[in-house]
């Protein structure tokens, strides 16, 4: 049992594992994650070189790492084909039969592909590619649903040496657009559709509307997930093709050829701080090296696990804990095509327990809706197969974080608070399972060889507890390369602030144990009468009120203060709301945290405007509360809905 020590004089509570759980991971003591972390900063060649050697080469590297600020190279004159450490290395290695994904759909069909099975599909569908005349760099954009053929999509253009560029399956035909001019894609690998909340994505018709405007495709190859009235699909003579059609027509054994170590691998847009979204370049060998090595000491992955991550394979965790690094670790993964609550919020763990899940990967905002939704969901099922639970994503509220650990992971299971983002490429900041003392609301410790650090505006780290920029101070070999086609932004955005360091954007403070608390991001930092505060204290105090779900706090200008803090507040189910109730939530928060973080205005609303990925958009509130309305782009939002009827409670 994982126990909870209380320490008086703090009032924090620090979460220790359990010996049984110590015993059994790669890391066991927390004197051996420092004397390895030490030596992976003393000598990060040396520690990534060993972690390296355990993927498949077919030509070895002359020299870890080749640093010219800000551009790194890594395992040098070094050959693979990523391909072949995910997949056909487990062919000899006793996996081939073993599950490599455990698929299911949301109306409930299963699905099972073994590491042979897979390999199988991914070097038909690499022919598939190759008859469609696409070559070594070309740009594939992939707009599918969860199914195993995204995967087999992103390998087979691994395989060849394709550049493949995923776009959520949320995202709309106009957001593909913006982001295929961007690359010069040549080909598109999608699908008739997908399940979503017991309703068809109709993806190849997004595309079909996509392509009215952007000329230069030259192949649409669509898997048929649905093949059915559901999701009517008009199929373009010349252009588009059936997956299963070209299948027949191809074969099913291709050799993996060796590519530079620096090959790109993928491009991944994300949004920056201007409306354009930047295509985030990571390249082969040093991707790959980053997520295994995660997976492997994170996750600690063994053989005999189930591991699932939640997230879709359009976002960064999907590529990087779908795809890549628990394929590489040779893992059993569980992948699900839909929502967490269809037919209703019992889902996930349903999942869970059907397939014995002992490593389960989400996020706080999944976290909240689910307290949300009521403690019978996961009280009603068998969730004793879990044995490590993770987030990513934003900070975890300590409430959330509770509840996450008792509810879901029955005081058992260690939590791993994973801080990265879609430029990093793996996990930076993160507990170790087996060791790493954790308390709620921290990421706690870097990976090894991750120098970070938090710096004022000045250059220097500041002290114990004091707010500033975290950054990386030296290369890591799944950094980002560049923003594909914009090397000045990449500049301007990551490196300009200090000299070799990479800024993340992100604000933080380290406690005197050494654990960093990320704030959020620095535009979403606030000073209050000269006081540094991040709207996710707030958020987290306001959720840790028993009657609030969710909230996301903004800052908005104030004569006297400097900037006065609004906060959006989401309510439980079946909660009514009202001035008292406003009332009572400051006072709470100016209990929590102090008068000074107490919001200056409330307002209720039953949802917050989010991204398809779930993060809160606070530059939409932000704007809404600074001006009364929202100009620009919005078409990422979750619900447009949303931020009508806020407009609206505002004018009032
Ligand atoms: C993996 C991912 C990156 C941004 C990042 C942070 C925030 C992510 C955490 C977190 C606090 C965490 N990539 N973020 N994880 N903040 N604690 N554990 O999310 O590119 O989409 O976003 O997300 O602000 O800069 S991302």
């Amino acid at each position: 049992m994982s126990h909870s020590l209380k320490n008086p004089s703090s009032g924090e509570n620090i979460f220790k594992p359990a010996k049984e759980f110590s015993k059994n991971a790669r890391i066991k003591s927390m004197a051996q994650y420092q004397r390895m972390y030490q030596e992976s900063i003393e000598k990060p060649g040396i520690f990534w070189a060993k972690e390296a050697r355990e993927l498949t080469w077919q030509k070895k590297w002359t020299k870890a790492l080749k640093w010219k600020a800000p551009y790194a190279k890594w395992f040098v004159g070094g050959k693979l084909n990523v391909c072949e450490s995910c997949v056909d290395q487990h062919l000899s290695n006793g996996r081939a039969n073993k599950a490599a994904i455990i698929w299911e759909g949301e109306p409930g069909e299963s699905r099972t592909l073994t590491y042979r099975q897979l390999h199988r599909e991914v070097c038909t569908f690499a022919n598939i590619l190759l008859a469609q005349g696409i070559q070594a760099k070309d740009r594939v954009m992939i707009y599918m649903p969860m199914t195993p053929e995204a995967v087999i999509a992103m390998l087979a253009c691994a395989r060849i040496g394709a550049v493949h560029s995923v776009i959520f399956g949320g995202f709309s035909a106009e957001s593909i657009v913006d982001r295929l001019e961007d690359c010069e894609a040549k080909a598109i690998i999608t699908s008739d559709g997908g399940y979503r909340r017991g309703k068809v994505v109709p993806l190849k018709k997004n595309v079909d509307d996509a392509l009215k405007k952007y000329k230069k495709i030259e192949s649409v190859i669509v898997h048929q997930r649905i093949g059915s009235e559901e999701a009517p699909v008009k199929m373009k003579r010349g252009r588009d093709f059936w997956w299963h059609e070209q299948a027949a027509q191809v074969s099913s054994k291709h050799e993996a050829k060796a590519f530079d170590s620096e090959h790109p691998l993928f491009i991944l847009y994300t949004s920056g701080s201007t409306g354009k979204p930047k295509g985030i370049l990571h390249t082969a060998g040093g991707y790959l090296t980053g997520t295994y090595a995660t997976c492997k000491y994170i996750f600690d992955m063994q053989d005999d696990d189930v591991y699932w991550c939640t997230a879709d394979v359009g976002w960064i965790t999907g590529h990087s804990y779908i795809t890549y690094g628990p394929l590489a670790n040779g893992v059993t993964q569980v992948m699900y095509e839909g929502a967490p609550n269809f037919p209703d919020f019992g889902r996930f763990w349903d999942l869970v327990e059907k397939y014995q899940v002992s490593i389960f990967y989400t996020a706080p905002t999944a976290i909240r809706a689910f307290i949300k939704a009521g403690d019978h969901f996961p009280e009603s099922r068998d969730l004793s197969s879990l044995r490590l639970l993770g987030t990513v994503g934003e900070p975890i509220n300590p409430e959330a974080w509770r509840w996450y650990h008792s509810k879901i992971g029955g005081e058992r299971c260690p939590i791993v608070d994973t801080w990265w983002q879609t430029e990093t490429g793996a996990i930076m900041i993160s507990p170790l399972p087996g060791c790493t003392p954790t308390t709620p609301g921290t990421a706690t410790l870097p990976f090894f060889g991750v120098d970070a650090a938090i710096l004022d505006e000045t250059g220097q780290e500041v002290g114990p507890n004091e707010g500033g920029k975290l950054v990386i101070r030296k290369p890591w070999p799944s950094m980002l390369r560049t923003i594909y086609g914009d090397k000045k932004r990449y500049r301007n955005t990551y490196w300009d602030d200090y000299p070799g360091i990479y800024t993340a954007g992100d604000g933080a403070r380290r406690d005197k144990k050494g654990n960093f608390w990320i704030t959020g991001r620095l535009d979403d930092v606030l000073n209050v009468s000269g006081h540094r505060l991040g709207t996710a204290e707030v958020e987290s105090a306001l959720v840790a009120h028993k009657v609030v779900a969710e909230s996301a706090v903004v800052g908005r200008p104030h004569e006297i203060k400097g900037q006065g803090i609004v906060a959006f507040v989401t309510v439980k189910s079946g909660i009514e709301t009202s001035d008292t109730m406003a009332k009572e939530l400051r006072e709470h928060v100016g209990h929590i945290i102090g008068a000074i973080a107490k919001p200056d205005e409330i307002y209720f609303t039953p949802a917050l405007p989010k991204t398809r990925s779930g993060k809160i958009m606070r530059r939409l509130l932000k704007e809404l509360v600074a001006s009364g309305t929202v100009s620009g782009n919005i078409t990422t939002l979750e619900d447009h809905k949303v931020i009508s009827d806020l407009q609206e409670q505002l004018r009032k």
